[in-house]
């Protein structure tokens, strides 16, 4: 069915429901598009009863109970459907709002469904949460208040990384929340934490791109920022935000001039940013990205609920969590990354990999993984391996590289699901960013594998646009 058939369906299943039991995912995206139907629902005095789960597995289906309630399934459901209909879920009582491939279920039950991926390429760049704020949308236009998390939801799941900005349906949604006056929209470096980190870090942290003589190394960043009269000294801790117009633009064209002299492209240096003008200056909760890594901080650490509450407008006790979820979630990455770096990866060949083992939980190794590779041989995928909490036969793959690598023809997606599919596990993602579980005792030919499938993706090379 086309997305107008499809939203009407989901807008009047939640129309005609007595109350709503709404399972999401723990991530940024599952927590903002459970927090933006959770309120759409709400305001038309309908009972909603959140469940977050890590996924979607037979295990967590336990939560789901099998009542008269409408069950909403956001952010994850649409691989699932055998899931539901195994624990005998009505067809006409479930609703899937979701962004990932979809399975049908083998018993034949039609599951109702609004998925991005059904609706051609303008709809192809657009998370659960930009899904759930167009059924919202559609059920209210006042529900246009709650763009600013469809935003945040779209950025957590890198919608924006590859084309440096939202584009199709999640870029409109982004205007629709200009519209209301939640969001503002300004094209800026394409750097993390511009909200909230001093200048010079912001700069010394970037790794896409790699800014040449400051990338890494926040002295020579902060010397750069005396230099152009945007530091007094270099413990100065002015943020991004904080430049004027003249400033920022004066950085921007230094910084381009660097990279061009050092024969880098610029083509990554300016992103679009997304900045929620009502927020409190200099918080996390400024900017679409630093946003979402704190909505991260909260499901990784299995506290989604107090994501929640901050999507919900909590700025007193539940904020002040948050934050500590976030400067702990911060801390361990650190250490993580420290310990990815002392260890040593090995070199396969076409990738490096490095087994963590117990030592860091698998939700953020990812995200280490990410940081320890701006410091390691950039010109080959990272994988990190490491053992599940509660899954004792598992092992979790996660895998990184960089924009360039992909230009070469890498596609981590595409090798972690061949390679796992052959070892009877199940992998995913992007494929700049790819996950995978595999069973236990396979590691050794596992890594071989996809270092195999990685060496032929850059034998045969850049991939055709
Ligand atoms: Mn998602």
């Amino acid at each position: 069915m086309g997305f107008i058939e499809d939203i009407s369906t989901a807008t009047g299943m939640i129309r005609n429901a007595d109350a709503v039991t709404l399972v999401s995912h723990i991530d940024a995206d599952g927590i903002t598009s459970e927090a933006i139907t959770a309120q759409a629902i709400s305001r038309l005095g309908i009972p909603v009863t959140p469940v977050f789960v890590r996924q979607l597995e037979p295990l967590t289906m336990r939560h789901v109970p099998n009542d008269d309630t409408l069950k909403i399934f956001t952010d994850l459901g649409a691989g699932q459907q055998n899931l539901m209909e195994e624990a005998g879920l009505p067809a006409d009582n479930v609703l899937i709002l979701d962004h990932h491939i979809n399975q049908p279920a083998p018993g034949g039950t039609q599951y109702s469904q609004v998925n991005s991926q059904f609706y051609g390429p303008e709809y192809a760049k657009c998370s659960a949460a930009g899904v759930a704020y167009l059924v919202a949308r559609k059920l209210d236009p006042a529900n246009a208040d709650l763009a600013e998390l469809a935003v945040v939801g779209n950025v957590g799941d890198m919608m924006a990384r590859e084309t440096c900005g939202l584009v199709g349906i999640a870029r409109w949604i982004a205007d629709d929340g200009v519209e209301s006056g939640r969001v503002r929209i300004t094209k800026g470096l394409n750097c993390y934490g511009l909200s909230t980190r001093p200048l010079h870090l912001c700069l010394a942290n970037s790794d896409d791109p790699i800014l040449p003589g400051i990338s890494g190394d926040p002295k020579a960043a902060a010397d750069l920022l005396i230099r152009l009269g945007i530091y007094e000294k270099p413990s100065d801790q002015r943020v991004w935000e904080d430049l004027h117009a003249d400033e920022a633009k004066l950085l921007a064209s230094v910084v381009a001039e660097q990279m061009i002299a050092n024969g880098e492209s610029t083509e990554r240096l300016f992103a679009e940013l997304y900045f929620f003008p009502h927020e409190t200056e200099k918080s996390p909760l400024r900017n679409a990205s630093e946003y979402a890594t704190m909505l991260n901080a909260c499901g990784r650490w299995a506290k989604p609920k107090i994501g929640e509450a901050v999507c919900f407008g909590d700025r007193g006790q539940q904020y002040r969590e948050a934050e500590h979820m976030l400067r702990h979630h911060r801390s361990i990455i650190r250490e993580l990354c420290e310990y990815i770096l002392d260890t040593g990866v090995t070199d396969a060949g076409s990738m490096q990999w490095i087994h963590t083992g117990d030592a860091y939980p698998d939700t953020i190794v990812g995200i280490g993984a990410g940081m320890a590779l701006s410091k390691l041989d950039t010109t080959k995928p990272i994988m990190v391996l490491c053992n599940v909490a509660d899954e004792p036969d598992l092992v979790k793959i996660s895998m990184r590289t960089y924009e360039k690598v992909l230009r070469c023809g890498v596609d981590l997606q595409a090798a972690l699901a061949v390679a796992a599919a052959e070892f009877n596990g199940a992998g995913g993602g992007h494929n700049i960013a790819a996950g995978a579980y595999i069973p236990k005792g396979c590691e050794d030919d596992f890594i071989r594998r996809v270092n195999e499938l990685i060496a032929g993706q850059f034998a045969a090379g850049a991939p055709h646009r």
